[in-house]
C-alpha cells in the first residue's frame, strides 16, 4: 500500500514530567513521520522539551524490545532467546499459580513499578487489580514525592493542591525552591519568564547553581537539608518586622501564637545562617520581598524533600503563604503539584477491595531489603518489572544487584528498551509506547483532563501493560469482568466528582484536552479555608503530634548531616546531590545515543577550594564511594557548588557507564521522616583519583 492518508493525531507525553504536553503525530502509511508539540495547547503552547521532542527515534530504535525473551545466561548478562507470548505468559501464569499456593503464599510476589508512563490506564489501573486479585505484596510507591506530599497534607489539608500554574505570569515574586523548573517543568519556567517581563524577579533556593539557578535573578544557596531552618528564619523576620498578615492569620491558620514564639525564639538569623550557609542579609532581604511583592509564588520541587528531614521542610515552607497572605491572589502561594483538583475515581481504577485484607506492604525505596529477605512477612520469591528500572534508580545498587542476581528468585520485566534491568529478568516482555496504545492522562502541572489514541501500530510483538494484565489475569481465571476493556476503564476513570462533571470520552475524542470544571484562575485556600480537621492551615498540627511528629514547624537535619554527624562527616565529606541530568528524564534516555553525546560523560562537580584541597583537576577520573558502593566520573569544576557539596547529575545506565556503576551505588535507603520517602541527596561521599588497573 503506498497511498494511505496521511493523519495527524493528537498524543499526549506519558513521560514523568508536571507539564503532561499535548503533542501532534503525522503518520504517514502507518509511519509516525513528524511529532510537535500542540500550538492550540493552553499549557504546551507549541513547544516540547529537549527529551521529547526526538521522541520518534525511541520509537523506531533499533534497540526496541520486540520480542518477548526468555533467559540463557546467567543472571545479570542480558543473554536471551527469543519466545512466544504463549510461552512466556504461560511460564509466568504457571509461576505465579505455583508461588501462590506454597506455603510461602502470593505475599511472595512483588510488583515494581514506578511512573515509566504516567497514563491512568498503563501505570495504575489492571496492574493494580491483577496484583490485588492475585494477594500479592502491595508495593508503597515511595521513591519519588511521598514525603513532601505527607507534609504539604498535615499543613494544608490537601497534598497535591495549590496555586493555579496557569495565573504565573500575574506573579510578582517568584520562588524555585529545590526545584530546577526551567528543565523539569519547562513550561511552567515559560510562564515564569512571562512574569519577568511585566517585572517580576525570579529567585532560586538551590545548593547547585542549576540551570534554573543560573537563569534566575538571584540565586540563594543554602546548604543541603537545611530548607526547614531558612523558612523558620524568613518567618522570625516577617514576625519580628511586622510583616505578617494579620487578617489571614486570624481568619485562615491555627497555632500562629505558638509558632511565633518558636521562630522568634530559636530562629534568628545568626543561628539560621550557621545552618544554612545563608547570610543573615540574604535571609532579611529574601523575607522583605517575599512577604511585600505579591502575588509572591513559591514553586516548591522534589529535590528539596529527598532528605532525612524532607516532610518537615514542606511542611514548614507550606506554612509562608498563610502567613504572609500570598493565597488571596491569582498565582500567589505555593504550588508542589496540581493533581489533587482531579476527581478521578482511582480506587474504582485500581480495586484495593480486591487485596485480602492485612497484606503485607514494602517500601520500594528499599528493594535492597526486600530482595535480601530483611524485611517481616514471606521471601520474595517473583518479581514483576514494569514502568520502572530499578536497577538503575533504586538506592544502594550493589545490594539491589545482589538480591536481582539471586538464583531463586523469578524476575519477569516489561520493558521498551534492554535496560539494566532487562539484564536480570528470567523473562522479558516487549512494552508498547505512547504512539502505539490508548491511554488517558490528568497532570501534576496543569488542569486538563487529555486523551492519547494510539497513533500507529505496535511494533513488532509489543503489547501495553494492560493487555498482558487481561492476558495474565485471563490465565489465572480471574473474573474476566473484573479485567474490562480500555475504554469500560476511561470511562470508569472519568466518571468521577466535581471537576470531572461533563468531560467525557466522546467529548475527549472532538477535543484531545479539556479543562477542569475549575474558575478560570483557580484559587483554592483565597478564603482561608484549607481542608484540614480544623478547616484552616495548621501551623500546630494535631495530627501531626498524634503520628509522633513535631506539630509545630521544626528543623530536623539531615541523616548524613557534617554538623550533626562530624565522625562520619571526617570519612565522608562531601554531601553529595544527584539531581537529573535535563537530556535524561531519570534513566529514561540515558541509552539513547543522541541524549548520550549532549549528555556527556559522568562528571563530579566539585568547588575549586575542595578540588585544590583534594589535588584533583579539571577532567580527571576520579572515584566517588562511602561505605554503600562507588562509582567513577570526570571531576567538574563548574564553579556552581560552595565546598563540602558534589553533585553528580543522572541518571546514567550502570551498564554504559565507566566500571559499570552509577551514582545509586552510593546511595541509602534510609527513609525521609514522612511518606517513606526515599533520601537520595543525603548522602555523604569521599573522592579519591581513579587509577587504572
Ligand atoms: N529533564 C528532566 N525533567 C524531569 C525529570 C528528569 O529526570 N529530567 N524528572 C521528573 C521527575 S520524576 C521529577 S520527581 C521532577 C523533579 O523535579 P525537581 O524537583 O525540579 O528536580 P531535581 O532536579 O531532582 O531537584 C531540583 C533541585 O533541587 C536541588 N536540591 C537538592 N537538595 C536540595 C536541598 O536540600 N535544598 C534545596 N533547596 N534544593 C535541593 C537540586 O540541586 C536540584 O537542582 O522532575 C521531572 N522532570
Ligand atoms: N540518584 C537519584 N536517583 C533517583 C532520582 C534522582 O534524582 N537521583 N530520582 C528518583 C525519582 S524522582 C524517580 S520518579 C525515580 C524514577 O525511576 P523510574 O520509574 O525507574 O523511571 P525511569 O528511569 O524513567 O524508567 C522508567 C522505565 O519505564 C519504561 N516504560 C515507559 N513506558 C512504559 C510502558 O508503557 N510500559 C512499560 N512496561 N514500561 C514503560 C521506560 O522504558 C523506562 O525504562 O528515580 C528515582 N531515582
Ligand atoms: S516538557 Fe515534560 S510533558 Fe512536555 S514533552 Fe517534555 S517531558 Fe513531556
Ligand atoms: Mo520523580
Amino acid at each position: 500500500m503506498t497511498t494511505a492518508a496521511r493523519t495527524v493525531t493528537k498524543s499526549v507525553c506519558h513521560l514523568d514530567c508536571p507539564d503532561t504536553c499535548s503533542m501532534l503525530v503525522t503518520v504517514d502509511g502507518g509511519v509516525a513521520v513528524d511529532l510537535r508539540g500542540d500550538s492550540e495547547h493552553p499549557f504546551t503552547r507549541g513547544f516540547l522539551c529537549q527529551k521529547m521532542a526526538r521522541y520518534l527515534d525511541r520509537v523506531y530504535s533499533p534497540e526496541r524490545l520486540l520480542h518477548p525473551l526468555r533467559r540463557v545466561g546467567p543472571k545479570g548478562e542480558g543473554q536471551f532467546e527469543r519466545i512466544s507470548w504463549e510461552d512466556a505468559l504461560g511460564e509466568i501464569a504457571g509461576r505465579f499459580a505455583e508461588i501462590a499456593r506454597s506455603a510461602d503464599g502470593p505475599q511472595a510476589i512483588l510488583p515494581y513499578s514506578f511512573y515509566g508512563t504516567m497514563g491512568k490506564l498503563q501505570a495504575s489501573s489492571l496492574d493494580r487489580r491483577f496484583f490485588h486479585k492475585l494477594g500479592a505484596t502491595i508495593l508503597d510507591r515511595t521513591i519519588c514525592s511521598t514525603a513532601g506530599t505527607k507534609g504539604y497534607e498535615y499543613t494544608l489539608g490537601q497534598g497535591r493542591l495549590g496555586a493555579d500554574p496557569m495565573a504565573v505570569p500575574d506573579c510578582r515574586f517568584i520562588v524555585n525552591w529545590g526545584s530546577n523548573t526551567a528543565n523539569t517543568n519547562s513550561h511552567l519556567w515559560s510562564l515564569m519568564i512571562q512574569a519577568r517581563q511585566k517585572g517580576a524577579t525570579i529567585v532560586t533556593v538551590d545548593p547547585y547553581r542549576s540551570p534554573t539557578a543560573e537563569r534566575s535573578d538571584w540565586h540563594i544557596q543554602p546548604r543541603p537539608g537545611t530548607d526547614a531552618a531558612l523558612a523558620l528564619g524568613i518567618m522570625h523576620v516577617i514576625w519580628r518586622d511586622g510583616l505578617q498578615d494579620d487578617d489571614f492569620l486570624e481568619r485562615g491558620t491555627v497555632g500562629a501564637g505558638e509558632l511565633r514564639t518558636r521562630v522568634l525564639t530559636e530562629y534568628d538569623p545568626e543561628r539560621v545562617a550557621a545552618i544554612t550557609g545563608v547570610e543573615r542579609s540574604t535571609l532579611e532581604s529574601l523575607a522583605h520581598r517575599l512577604a511585600r511583592e505579591q502575588p509572591s509564588l513559591i514553586r516548591l520541587n522534589y529535590g528539596l524533600q529527598r532528605h532525612g528531614g524532607g516532610g518537615m521542610a514542606v511542611r514548614t515552607i507550606a506554612c509562608l503563604p498563610a502567613l504572609i497572605g500570598s493565597w488571596r491572589h491569582p498565582g500567589g502561594g505555593t504550588i508542589l503539584s496540581t493533581s489533587g483538583a482531579y476527581d478521578f475515581d482511582a480506587n474504582r481504577l485500581t480495586r484495593p477491595d480486591l487485596s485480602p485484607s492485612g497484606t503485607r506492604i514494602i517500601n520500594m525505596n528499599q528493594l535492597a531489603e526486600a530482595l535480601a529477605g530483611e524485611l517481616p512477612g514471606p521471601p520474595v520469591r517473583a518479581l514483576y518489572v514494569y514502568n520502572c528500572n530499578p536497577a538503575a534508580v533504586a538506592p544502594n545498587q550493589a545490594r539491589v544487584a545482589k538480591g536481582l542476581l539471586r538464583d531463586d528468585l523469578f524476575t519477569v520485566v516489561h520493558e521498551q528498551f534492554p535496560t539494566d534491568t532487562v539484564d536480570y529478568a528470567d523473562i522479558v516482555l516487549p512494552a508498547t509506547t505512547q504512539l502505539e496504545h490508548v491511554d488517558l492522562h490528568g497532570s501534576y502541572g496543569h488542569h486538563f483532563v487529555m486523551l492519547n489514541p494510539p497513533a500507529i501500530a505496535p511494533r513488532g510483538e509489543c503489547r501495553s501493560n494492560n493487555d498482558v494484565f487481561r492476558a495474565l489475569a485471563a490465565r489465572l481465571e480471574f473474573p474476566a469482568e473484573q479485567f474490562p476493556d480500555d475504554e469500560t476503564l476511561m470511562r470508569q476513570a472519568l466518571d468521577g466528582g466535581p471537576s470531572l462533571q461533563g468531560i467525557t470520552l466522546e467529548r475527549l475524542e472532538v477535543e484531545g484536552s479539556i479543562r477542569l470544571n475549575l474558575p478560570e484562575h483557580h484559587l483554592p485556600f483565597a478564603d482561608g479555608r484549607f481542608p484540614t480537621p480544623s478547616g484552616k492551615c495548621e501551623f500546630y498540627s494535631e495530627r501531626m503530634k498524634r503520628d509522633g511528629f513535631d506539630p509545630l514547624p521544626t528543623y530536623l537535619p539531615p541523616h548524613e548531616d557534617p554538623q550533626t554527624r562530624p565522625a562520619l562527616a571526617a570519612r565522608y565529606p562531601f554531601q553529595l546531590l544527584s539531581p537529573p541530568r535535563p537530556q535524561f528524564l531519570n534513566s529514561t534516555f540515558a541509552n539513547d545515543p543522541r541524549h548520550r553525546a549532549l549528555a556527556g560523560e559522568p562528571t563530579i562537580e566539585l568547588s575549586l577550594a575542595d578540588a585544590e584541597s583534594l589535588g584533583l583537576v579539571e577532567g580527571q577520573w576520579v572515584e566517588v564511594y562511602n561505605d554503600r558502593g562507588q562509582f567513577r566520573s570526570r571531576v567538574a569544576l563548574t564553579g556552581k557548588v560552595r565546598p563540602g557539596v558534589a553533585v553528580a547529575t543522572g541518571i546514567h545506565w550502570n551498564k554504559l557507564s565507566p566500571g559499570r556503576t552509577n551514582v545509586n551505588s552510593t546511595t541509602s535507603t534510609a527513609l525521609a521522616d514522612m511518606g517513606g520517602g526515599a533520601t537520595f541527596f543525603d548522602n555523604l561521599v569521599a573522592i579519591r583519583p581513579f587509577v587504572d588497573g
